[in-house]
């Protein structure tokens, strides 16, 4: 019963007792790297296939691929960061699964397991698609992480490779065909071994009838056991692999059992990923599985705006639509072009719906139709309304707040904040009627009550500085210069150098180091009654007063908001404020470099590894983080150190680097005031003479370590109006006493979960939270679950955010079928003087969900769909090109994400043609048969139906 499945392909490290991600260049490849290399490839056949429809070049990148050579092959460089961090938490879900996951053999193609293993895969590919196609890329991400981790399991753990197969299983992304002949339970598979001998322990009965098996395995001592002649997993952990027959068959490593065959099962396990992604592209189509990648075509990050709508707010919205439109008329097109666009009103009692679009004049009527009305009792639901964006927008966005009022809905802000610190998303808050304004300038707004005070505003400026974000607090006459100077600065390559926050204020002095990669040198300050001086890398200074300086060649003030933008010069720059009043001060610039990381934490389970958390880490104890970096292949992370947002205490952290640019950083110390992160680094360029460049980053966000520990899981899928259970469990290393529960989720579900645990010290409590998506539920929706654990005394939180997807039953596992009406060709020798066309009707069955898209995989003719008129179930297509393309490829995709696909050339003064779909792949026959009757017409290269076999 504690037998269970090994996690694999990966954790080297426990074989050779090094702790962390890392790996060796000659090594066995694991999970991390067949992930990598798998979304490395399927992304560069994407953009090439782009490239090529669109009439663009397109250059391979270098051996080996890496993000951001991929990223400039997809003419995406200014999405280097986020493509990178899809990546990364790609691989950090799949490497998870052996983590939470280790003993449940299901999810490793342990014990003969294969139907529940594929079960996982297909369910999980079903979400993915889903997810994507109500664009909820994160959920789709995190999903893919998930089932990546048993596809490639297989490889290694199962005798397929052992069996001669020399590619991937197609039938595990499938759920509607056999696996293949699964051992029975009383039939033995493996004979006792020793030594060498080990490399042909599997029965040559087992071999020549093709049956499948796979290894047992447990790690308890005394209890393991296996049925009868079963093979084992192997290996020292294995304790199976000493019981009759002996040895294992496991391809995990080089020194696994069977490790003479690593390369080949890791190699195909790099093929079954790259196929499980064609798979989830041909559903998405080309540029949404871009998105999910974190790949867009002008900026990765969103354009989002949190509204009030009430009455005194009408000016506000103008404002508002003025600079929309402002920024959307001079970014479409260029670079800087947000990818998405996100709008959320709120007044009350009511928030949202959220709009969110790729298409910026669906954002611009959406702002255009927002009216100010009603408002009542002065007090709106603001954080109910920036929950919502908080869990919409892509990770590391910019949110703007705009309000005249206090937030009614109070009680939210620790669940803001706690979303704030797991996305990693800046808030800015743009005020206008603050009383402190109203009693100074009274006559600007004669017509508007005061109606926020400056305890309510502190609400605002606590969530803004959490998130390193501005509380811009104007008059409404001045909120469009305010809010233009803001929201220009929204590059994707905007890097943050410093960001601190005094209150109450008091003198103090801060320091940046700028390097040579850094543009656009920009100060942001919020606050009243302040006075500074600049001191730059060569001494110079320039006092607040001094208009004529050399250092400051700009400075804009509004309302408590003041930038300047800086002469750039390299090195270390000094900034010695004053005041007396709380300020915020942030340092800004461009530049392609910056760093991603995650607090991740050492497995408790039975095998070494990191986890990343989705937690607040844990308080007055060591602590990991795993930093990468990204915008340059050379450069490398010199220090880390968590730094007290508040002070100057710092914990430096000991930097370790692993394999893929990641880098391991452990500290003593979490500490338990608010910090920030702050990453030291240097770049050599391989470009002989170039100096080596320095350069400095600093996390935005501000974040917070908690004596509670606070534990759940995901992975789950929810079937709409089906009650959902999701078990966590609470720790508390504080004092003791009742610790206070809430359970949150932004799509407001019915939820119950305990009002508060009673917690000793040290010891665990387990509880559920229970929640139903009601049965109208659309297929694909995401929604984010936060649980909060408040110590008594409420001074100190800690929270799990989990993001969960809503997925309505599947019943349809079949692709479309194209069935061919009419192929007219003239071609002649002479390709460019002749055309050929041709008509097909595309159907999905009696008992499919129906024909949702019919695009181009292959030729550059022209194609047009259309309803029959007749039968809303059949998709009549057209497709007209010149000779010389004379092949098409038609990818026919129905609701569900099912993909098919019809290829078809005219033959030479004939108007014969052939058809297939990825069916093919099923009916080895059929293709063979067509090879034979010498239909030598199909591309077989581009088409992956047909390299499959
Ligand atoms: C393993 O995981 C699968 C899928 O989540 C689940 O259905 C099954 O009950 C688990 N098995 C065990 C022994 O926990
Ligand atoms: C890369 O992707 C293509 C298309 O999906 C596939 O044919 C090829 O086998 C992949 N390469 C590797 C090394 O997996
Ligand atoms: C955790 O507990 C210690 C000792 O009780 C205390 O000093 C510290 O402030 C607590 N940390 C937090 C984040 O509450
Ligand atoms: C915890 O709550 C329970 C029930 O609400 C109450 O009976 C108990 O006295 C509380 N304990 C403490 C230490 O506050
Ligand atoms: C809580 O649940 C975990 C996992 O299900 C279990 O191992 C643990 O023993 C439980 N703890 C308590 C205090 O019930
Ligand atoms: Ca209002
Ligand atoms: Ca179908």
């Amino acid at each position: 019963m504690m037998s269970g499945g090994l996690a694999v392909l990966c954790l080297l490290l426990l074989h050779t007792g090094v702790q962390g991600f890392g790996l060796l260049p000659g090594n066995s490849l694991n999970h991390l790297e067949i992930t990598e290399r798998a979304i490395l490839n399927a992304t560069v056949q994407v953009c090439r296939a782009l490239a090529q429809a669109e009439g663009t070049d397109f250059t391979f990148p270098a051996q080996p691929f890496t993000v951001k050579g991929v990223a400039v092959a997809c003419g995406a460089q200014q999405s280097s960061k986020s493509f990178h961090k899809a990546i990364t938490f790609i691989i950090l879900r799949n490497v998870r699964v052996d983590i939470r996951h280790a003993l449940n053999a299901s999810f490793h193609f342990d014990e003969e397991m294969f139907v529940q293993g594929r079960k996982i895969i297909t369910e999980g590919i079903q979400a993915v698609k889903a997810s994507n196609k109500q664009e909820n890329f994160e959920a789709a991400r995190q999903k893919l992480g998930e089932i990546l981790h048993p596809l490639q399991d297989f490889y290694s753990h199962s005798n397929w490779v052992e069996l001669g197969n020399k590619f991937p299983n197609t039938n595990l992304i499938r759920s509607d065909t056999s696996i293949g002949t699964i051992a029975d339970e009383s039939r033995a598979t493996c004979r006792n071994c020793v030594g060498d001998d080990c490399r042909n322990n599997i029965l040559e009965d087992i071999i020549q009838d093709k049956i499948l098996t796979s290894g047992y395995f447990s790690i308890v001592p005394l209890f393991a056991t296996k049925p009868k002649g079963k093979c084992s997993h192997g290996g020292a952990i294995d304790q199976t692999s000493t019981i009759d027959p002996e040895g294992g068959i496991n391809k995990d490593t080089f020194s696994s059992s069977h490790g003479h065959l690593h390369t080949e099962a890791a190699n195909m396990a790099i093929a079954a990923s790259s196929e499980l992604l064609e798979d989830i592209r041909g559903a998405a189509g080309d540029r949404p599985f871009l998105q999910m990648l974190g790949i867009s075509k002008g900026s990765s990050k969103a354009l989002c705006f949190v509204i009030d709508t009430t009455k005194s707010m009408s000016d506000d919205i103008e404002t508002v639509r003025n600079v929309a439109s402002s920024i959307i008329n001079s970014q479409v097109g260029t670079e800087n072009e947000p990818s998405v666009y996100i709008l959320v009103p709120f007044n009350d009692p009511g928030f949202g719906p959220l709009i969110r679009t790729t298409d910026p004049q669906v954002f611009k009527d959406a702002l255009n139709s927002l009216t100010a009305t009603g408002g009542g009792d002065e007090e709106e639901l603001s954080l109910s309304g920036l929950q919502l964006a908080l869990t919409a927008a892509p990770t590391s966005s910019d949110i703007f707040v705009f309000t005249d009022a206090p937030a009614k809905d109070k009680d939210l802000k620790s669940t803001v904040i706690a979303l704030i610190e797991r996305t990693q998303t800046v808030v800015n808050f743009m005020i206008t009627g603050s009383t402190v304004l109203n009693r100074r300038r009274r006559r600007d707004d004669k017509q508007q009550h005061s109606k926020i005070a400056a305890t309510d505003v502190q609400l605002y400026r606590d969530l803004a500085q959490a998130s390193g974000g501005q509380a811009i607090e104007v008059t409404k006459s001045e909120l469009p210069a305010a809010t233009s100077i803001i929201t220009e600065s929204s590059s994707s390559s905007l890097v943050t150098l410093l960001q601190a926050a005094r209150s109450p204020g008091k003198a103090d002095n801060f320091s940046f180091v700028v390097d040579e990669t850094v543009t656009k040198l920009t100060v942001y300050i919020t606050g009243r009654s302040f006075t500074f001086t600049l001191i730059s890398p060569t001494g110079e200074s320039q006092q607040s007063t001094d208009t004529t300086g050399s250092l400051i060649s700009a400075s804009q003030s509004v309302g408590n908001f003041q930038t300047l933008q800086l002469n750039t010069q390299v090195g270390q720059w000094e900034m010695r404020m004053v005041s007396t009043n709380p300020y915020t001060l942030k340092v800004i610039g461009q530049s392609p470099i910056d760093f991603l990381f995650d607090f991740v934490e050492a497995s408790q389970g039975p095998f070494t590894g990191f986890d990343v958390l989705d937690t607040r880490p844990r308080a007055g104890v060591n602590g990991s983080l795993l930093v990468s970096l990204t915008g340059s292949d050379s450069a490398t992370v010199t220090e880390v150190a968590l730094v007290e947002s508040s002070g100057s205490g710092e914990v430096k952290g000991v930097v370790e680097p692993q394999a893929n640019g990641n880098f391991l950083v452990r500290v003593d110390r979490i500490p338990s005031v608010e910090f920030v992160v702050r990453m030291k680094g240097q770049d050599s360029s391989d470009t002989p003479g170039a100096s080596t460049i320095v350069f400095q980053r600093q996390s935005p966000i501000n974040f917070r370590a908690s004596n509670l520990t606070i534990t759940a899981d995901s992975n789950s899928i929810l079937v709409p109006g089906t009650p959902f259970s999701v078990p966590f469990s609470v720790m508390t290393m504080g004092i003791g006493g009742n610790v206070t529960i809430r359970a949150t989720n932004n799509r407001l579900f019915d939820s119950t979960s305990p009002a508060s645990l009673f917690l000793e010290t040290g010891n665990s409590v387990n509880s559920t939270v229970t929640l139903s998506a009601p049965l109208n539920t659309p297929s694909g929706t995401d929604f984010t679950l936060t649980i909060e654990a408040e110590a008594p005394g409420g001074e100190d939180t800690n929270y799990v955010v989990l993001r969960f997807s809503v997925v309505n039953t599947v019943t349809d596992f079949t692709e479309p079928v194209c069935q061919l009406l009419s192929l007219q060709s003239n071609c002649s020798n002479n390709c460019s003087l002749s055309m050929w066309e041709l008509s097909v009707r595309v159907t999905d069955g009696a008992e499919g969900t129906g024909v949702d898209r019919v695009s181009l995989r292959q030729g550059n003719g022209s194609l047009n769909t259309s309803l029959d008129a007749g039968n809303e179930n059949i998709t009549l297509v057209s497709y007209r090109a010149s000779c010389c393309s004379a092949d098409v490829e038609l990818l026919v995709v129905d609701r569900v994400g099912n993909v098919g696909s019809c290829v078809y050339t005219p033959r030479e003064g004939s108007t014969a043609a052939v058809s297939m779909s990825t069916k093919v792949s099923h009916s080895p026959l059929l293709c063979l048969s067509m090879v034979v009757l010498g239909l030598h017409v199909l591309n077989w290269a581009s088409s992956d139906s047909i390299s499959k076999l």
